[in-house]
């Protein structure tokens, strides 16, 4: 089959993201005073729900009436949040993970477009192509879906399928590389193919539905190239 657009998942399919979206919001709720810290376990647990503002209000509803934020200051912390990340990703060490690279070049070799289908924000998709390439995401990426672009984020389909419309093209002809069971629900649920490989927050997750769930996408390959896809390397649950 060849593909003709490969749409990916961001933080933690790109790259390992998400600790350094631990950062910034720890620091942005030690600059408001608010006292929340979010540990690595707790982190896990919350990332259950996708999207920042949507993460915030979820955590809050565990905690005291007198620290309830309005919507409004839901967004201004997550806007603070989201300049943190720049300027943690602009200190450098970030790099993509395994197989990304050399998956990419090959989906362009054989004229597939290059698409990206994600919950975070489209500042956050610009920090990381200029952190990775140096350049503006629309130079690396021919379609970029992100963010509050949908109103239902990730495991609702409508950023997949926001992406397959603006690529232009039907879900039978694309293929999707996610890293997270929210995320491969909703590229199913949008009708594509979905190879997974499961990032460090997200390993204990559910990926069945999935084509082919390895531990990097260097095995993601192998859907472009005819060869078989490889049996499960990752625990499923
Ligand atoms: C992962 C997410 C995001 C990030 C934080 O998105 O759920 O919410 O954790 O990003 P994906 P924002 O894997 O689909 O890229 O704070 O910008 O929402
Ligand atoms: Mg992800």
């Amino acid at each position: 089959m060849e593909w003709k657009a490969l749409i990916f998942d961001v933080d933690g399919t790109l790259a390992e993201t998400e600790e350094g979206h631990r950062q910034a919001f720890n620091q942005a709720f030690a600059e408001w005073g608010l006292g929340w810290h979010w540990d690595e376990p707790l982190y896990k647990k919350l990332l259950e729900t996708t999207g920042g503002k949507e993460r915030i209000r979820a955590f809050q509803q565990q905690r005291p009436a007198e620290e309830q934020l309005s919507d409004d200051r839901i967004g201004a912390l997550h806007r603070r949040k989201t300049e943190l990340y720049a300027e943690i990703l602009s200190s450098g060490g970030l790099s993509l993970r395994p197989g990304v690279e050399a998956l990419m070049a090959e989906g362009r070799l054989q004229g597939a477009k290059l698409a990206i289908a994600t919950t975070t924000s489209l500042p956050n998709v610009e920090a990381l192509c200029h952190c990775i390439w140096g350049r503006r995401a629309s130079d690396v990426f021919d379609v970029i879906a992100a963010g509050d672009q949908v109103s239902r984020k990730k495991p609702a389909p409508d950023i997949y399928l926001l992406a397959l419309d603006r690529l232009g093209l039907p879900a039978s002809e694309c293929i999707a590389f996610e890293d997270s069971e929210a995320g491969l629900q909703s590229a199913l649920a949008a009708g594509l193919t979905v190879c997974v490989a499961p990032a460090r927050y997200t390993i204990d997750q559910d990926f069945a539905g999935a084509v082919s769930v390895t531990d990097t996408l260097e095995h993601g390959l192998q859907a472009l190239t005819g060869g078989q896809t490889r049996p499960p390397t990752c625990k499923q649950s």
